[in-house]
């Protein structure tokens, strides 16, 4: 796919020296890959990573459209590994914007010194296991070509934009842009004529900004889309002294929780089970408070349809109020899938915009998009001009950027041909016939259903602890044993059948991408099961995991990198 402009332009190479062997091959950084770098050196691991960006910050690299922030509470979207970090970083707001993100991200990397030990502006091309010398041999778009022990992957859950599927793109005499690769230098929006196709969390974040800024601004929407207000602010000073009167307890605490935050406002009650009067009286508050809590505010929003519909009617009423022509309001309305079942969104002024001179609703259910045309868009109705079209049309999300690496397991099998019917793996860890390879929140692990720094964290620790494990054993393979994955993916499986989720036609199940198998991608179990499930498999030496000792003479125990022979500090790029 090409983009007219991304983050990638201006930027300039950077020489770095790529060793030829090392334990582990780690691949991204992002928050994942930062942590993890930091993790294996720990544990005294020779890790090498590779990221394809020219600089750290993965999703918070990429996604620096107008308006990118954070939907999870920025006290609580913050690394707890270390108490000295908690301590030095103060955040701004209750939601941190994406360049404070990024800027967190930095200092974290400057503050642990990550950055040493990763080529940047390099992507994994293909990753192939050597069954003979058990090493993955990783290969990228710059030639380079390393062997390791171990491979991790810490690509991201939205990391991959989907392609424009519209025809005609390249005869558009404007500029495009993606929110999900966004160019690094501003991009000219005052003054212009602007479209935005998407109205997806990242749609709804920038299409008040993009409407303050642009001469008109049309907004082309397939499908609307729940959205409740994030009553973002700067962070509240007590709340923040409450936190931070025992910052780690707090966020152990949040390792107790379902989704990896505080339950500030939940009640743990079903809709049902109260009268009508206090359901609403429920709702205000939540919609009053921000957050996902009008989801979480009773127990059973996405399981309980009855429970789901006076949650959905709730914000239907506030979207009409808050929409001043009724016609416009009644486009926006989602009225096609359970309220809860797509990723809710946190707008501020979102449906008001559209109460604005300068900004127009396109339905394009009504009047589809014939193609875009070389002044603009063209619907069934009329052709639109634009001097910038932003897509806003999401990612392939979870396996699209793991089955992007090109991967192959034992006796040549492709992960692409494995998960043709859906992805197969056990705790989104592992996955069996592809030994030593670990994946941070891969599919069928919560990652996206909860606070990622959590889930990121917690597993980037069980590799760790895994890895060392097979070091201090004598162990030198590990696989997922193939029983145990099908009975994990049918648990999930089976949990996401009891809810409304499967009902919608989100990135959640794979359906926002064409020929992508339908299937629920992540465990709905709860973060905090989950968690306890991982301790227990491994309290009871491994439970579905396969380990098989050392043989010949190589080594475990030694960290151990090698450099190629023709520059003492290998192969420059
Ligand atoms: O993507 P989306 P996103 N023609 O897939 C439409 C996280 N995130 O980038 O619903 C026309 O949600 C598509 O329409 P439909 C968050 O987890 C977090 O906005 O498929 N339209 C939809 O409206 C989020 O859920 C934050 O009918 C097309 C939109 O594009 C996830 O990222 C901020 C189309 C895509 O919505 C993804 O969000 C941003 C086409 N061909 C993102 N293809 C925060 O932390 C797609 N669409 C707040």
């Amino acid at each position: 796919m090409g983009n007219s402009d991304t983050a990638l332009a201006g930027i300039s190479e950077v020489d770095r020296a790529v060793p030829q062997k090392v334990d582990v091959v780690l691949i991204g950084a992002g928050f994942a890959g930062l942590y993890a770098h930091h993790k294996f050196r720990e544990i005294g691991l020779a890790a090498f990573g590779f990221e394809a960006a020219p600089d750290i910050g993965g999703t918070w690299f990429w996604n620096r459209y107008p308006g990118a922030r954070c939907d999870v509470e920025s006290l609580d979207y913050t690394y707890s590994f270390s108490p000295e970090l908690l301590d030095e970083w103060r955040w701004s707001e209750r939601f941190a914007t994406q360049p404070e993100i990024l800027q967190y991200a930095n200092f974290v990397a400057d503050r642990f010194d990550l950055r040493r030990e990763i080529a940047f502006d390099t992507r994994v091309t293909a990753a192939e296991y050597d069954e003979a010398a058990n090493e993955w041999v990783v290969r990228t778009d710059r030639g380079d070509i390393v062997r390791s022990h171990y491979l991790v992957s810490a690509v991201g859950s939205l990391s991959l934009p989907k392609a424009p599927e519209i025809t005609g793109l390249d005869k558009f005499a404007g500029r495009w842009v993606q929110t999900g690769a966004w160019p690094r230098e501003p991009v000219d929006v005052a003054g212009k004529r602007v479209a935005v196709i998407g109205t997806g969390s990242s749609g709804i974040q920038s299409i008040p900004i993009l409407a303050e800024q642009a001469a008109h601004l049309t907004v082309f929407q397939r499908t609307p889309n729940y959205s409740v207000p994030a009553h973002n602010g700067p962070v509240d000073a007590a709340y923040e002294a409450q936190v931070r009167a025992d910052y780690a307890e707090h966020c152990r605490q949040n390792r107790r929780t379902k989704g990896g935050v505080p339950s500030r406002i939940n009640t743990g009650l079903s809709a049902m089970e109260v009268s009508e009067e206090e359901r609403r009286a429920r709702f205000e508050q939540a919609w009053g408070f921000g957050t996902f809590s009008l989801q979480a505010v009773f127990r059973d929003i996405t399981s309980n349809e009855q429970s789901n519909a006076a949650a959905a009617a709730f914000v239907h009423d506030k979207i009409r109020s808050a929409v001043k022509d009724p016609a416009i309001a009644e486009k926006l309305i989602p009225k096609t899938f359970p309220f809860g079942t797509k990723r809710l969104c946190l707008d501020t002024n979102y449906y008001a915009t559209f109460n604005r001179d300068n900004v127009e609703l396109v339905d394009i259910r009504e009047t589809p998009i014939e193609g875009i045309t070389r002044a603009g868009i063209r619907t069934t109705e009329r052709e639109y001009p634009f001097d910038l079209i932003v897509f806003a049309t999401g990612f392939d999300a979870i396996t699209g950027p793991l089955l992007a690496l090109n991967i192959t397991g034992e006796g040549g099998r492709k992960l692409r041909d494995e998960w043709k019917d859906g992805p197969q793996s056990y705790l989104g860890l592992m996955i069996a016939g592809f030994p030593n390879l670990f994946t941070v929140n891969g599919p069928s692990s919560p990652s996206v259903l909860a606070n990622m720094l959590q889930t990121i964290e917690h597993h980037v620790e069980w590799i760790a602890d895994c890895i060392d494990h097979m070091e201090k054993n004598g162990l030198a393979r590990v696989d997922a044993d193939s029983d145990a994955q099908v009975a994990w993916a049918h648990e999930v499986a089976n949990m996401a059948a009891k809810t409304l989720y499967t009902k919608a036609d989100s990135w959640y199940m794979g359906a926002n991408v064409p020929g992508k198998p339908r299937v629920f991608l992540m465990y709905i179990g709860g973060f905090d099961r989950y968690v306890d499930r991982c301790e227990a498999i491994v309290s009871e030496g491994y439970t579905g995991f396969r380990f098989t000792p050392v043989a010949g003479d190589s080594a475990p125990g030694q960290s151990s990198v090698v450099w190629t022979g023709a520059h003492s500090q290998g192969t420059r790029f």
